[in-house]
């Protein structure tokens, strides 16, 4: 193929579905929103009526990437029998997250009807406490922006919202659904707090207007998505003739379980296989324990057996039986019917062994100062609360810290040098002091902190 043959990827040149009008604000736009709630929505009998603004988190690259194609992209589905192209057309507009004028502008207006964000664990802010950060700069940075000028640029997550809200109120544009889809327990609940705290700060006249106009949304999202390679967007061009600057590779595998209510309403999500729930809590329970702990218990353990990706390291016996171990552990406390749980872990093996996605151990590996909180440590107390020891969860708390310590994956942590102090001196102080880091409770409790100290030892001595 000649350059001059090649086509980027445009509406102009007869790509996508036209552009849907923006009812939808979307904060956090990365692979997985694109894999995802993006692909809900093009898959929605009613996307025409259905429009994102997406906005990126701090680097502009993807806006960069997306806006020349009109925010165009091809979704690739990595099955264990080959590759299926798509492209997706539900991002009617793509803005970096500088673009603070043109977030207020779509928050004003009576057409938006939810607010949508993937911004990660770390986004939320939260103290130790669960509540804002308040000691946190770009918290405090933001309220005072917001009290002096309430269309100041501001760049947290709760502050962007307060800022939108602020203008939403002020221009009498209605209801809104604002739906957390990032890994947390209770991810409505823990928006609505941090948005709530930095409005009381701000405005405290805000707070009630909040709470009688605005939808907080729970849900439990799922869908392994990789990061895109060079290779990727050369199989992109070879398979289908076109530039794409920005393809996204996922699984066949999706799931999205949503909680809430949509007061302006919402696509047809359902009719793409979102499930409408009254309690999300088991799905995100299972989800957050099983998938996302294994993970995080790979990410740790198994790049200290030198492995790289999911694929890769569930083939190793023992990874697959500190696998089943910590998945015992977990299933015990998980409210749903055996039946669907052992249907469910079936379902991951299958996930994790596509010999076509290569889920990177290192990218999970990432901020685990906020993710073993959310995916460990409720199995390790109810384990406790029994009388047991839970040998899987200590593991995976071990792998933790030897991950701080240097062995496996590198560490990547918003709070990196908080928690590398926590992993020096002798394996038993840091085994303290990573347990008090994650619940000074957890550290009081002498046989776990001598479970957590023997699994240290064991992973250590798998590199000899
Ligand atoms: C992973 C998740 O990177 C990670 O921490 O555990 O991104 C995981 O792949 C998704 O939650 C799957 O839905």
């Amino acid at each position: 193929m000649t350059s001059s043959t090649l086509t980027r990827l445009s509406r102009a040149s007869g790509h996508g579905r036209p552009v849907a009008p923006v009812r939808i604000v979307h904060l956090g736009v990365g692979n997985f929103f694109r894999a995802h709630q993006a692909w809900y929505t093009e898959h929605a009998p009613d996307a025409a009526e259905w429009g994102i603004a997406a906005f990126t988190g701090r680097s502009p690259a993807m806006a960069d990437a997306l806006r020349p194609q009109d925010g165009l992209y091809t979704l690739i589905t990595r099955g264990t029998d080959g590759d299926s192209y798509e492209v997706i057309s539900s991002l009617s507009a793509v803005h970096s997250s500088a673009e603070h004028e043109a977030f207020l502008s779509y928050l004003r207006s009576p057409g938006l009807a939810i607010v949508t964000l993937t911004v990660t664990e770390a986004g939320y802010l939260r103290g130790a406490d669960g509540h804002l950060d308040l000691t946190n700069p770009g918290v405090v940075a933001d309220i005072r922006a917001l009290r002096a000028d309430p269309q100041a640029v501001v760049t947290t997550t709760p502050g962007r919202i307060v800022a939108g809200l602020i203008g939403r109120r002020a221009a009498a544009a209605g209801k809104l659904a604002i739906v957390s889809c990032d890994n947390l327990s209770h991810n409505g609940e823990v928006l609505a707090t941090v948005v709530a705290e930095l409005a009381a700060e701000v405005d405290p006249g805000l707070v009630g207007w909040i709470a009688a106009n605005v939808a907080f949304g729970t849900t439990m999202v799922d869908r392994i998505t990789p990061a895109t390679t060079e290779e990727l967007k050369a199989s992109v061009l070879a398979a289908t003739g076109t530039v794409d600057e920005a393809p996204v590779p996922t699984e066949p595998f999706s799931e999205w379980v949503i909680q809430g209510e949509f007061p302006g309403g919402r696509p047809a999500w359902d009719a793409a296989g979102a499930r409408i729930v009254d309690d999300v809590a088991p799905f995100e329970r299972r989800k957050l324990a099983l998938l996302n702990g294994s993970h995080s218990l790979l990410a740790y353990a198994a790049t200290i057996l030198g492995h790289e990706t999911v694929a890769d390291a569930i083939r190793d016996p023992r990874c697959l039986a500190w696998v089943e171990q910590w998945w015992d552990e977990a299933c015990a406390h998980i409210p749903l019917p055996a039946g669907e749980l052992a249907a469910y872990r079936q379902a991951l093996l299958d996930r994790y062994r596509n010999p076509n996605i290569r889920h990177a151990l290192a990218q999970i590996a990432s901020d685990g100062s906020l993710k073993i909180a959310v995916r460990i440590l409720h199995t390790l107390r109810a384990e406790l609360a029994e009388g047991r020891i839970p040998a899987g969860a200590a593991r995976a708390v071990a792998a933790w810290v030897q991950h701080l310590r240097g062995l496996g994956a590198p560490v990547k942590d918003v709070a990196a040098a908080q928690v590398q102090a926590l992993a020096a001196g002798t394996l038993e102080d840091s085994v303290a002091a990573v347990l008090a880091f994650l619940d000074a409770d957890l550290a009081g409790n002498e046989s776990l902190r001598a479970a957590v100290l023997a699994q240290a030892i064991e992973l250590a001595e798998l590199t000899r």
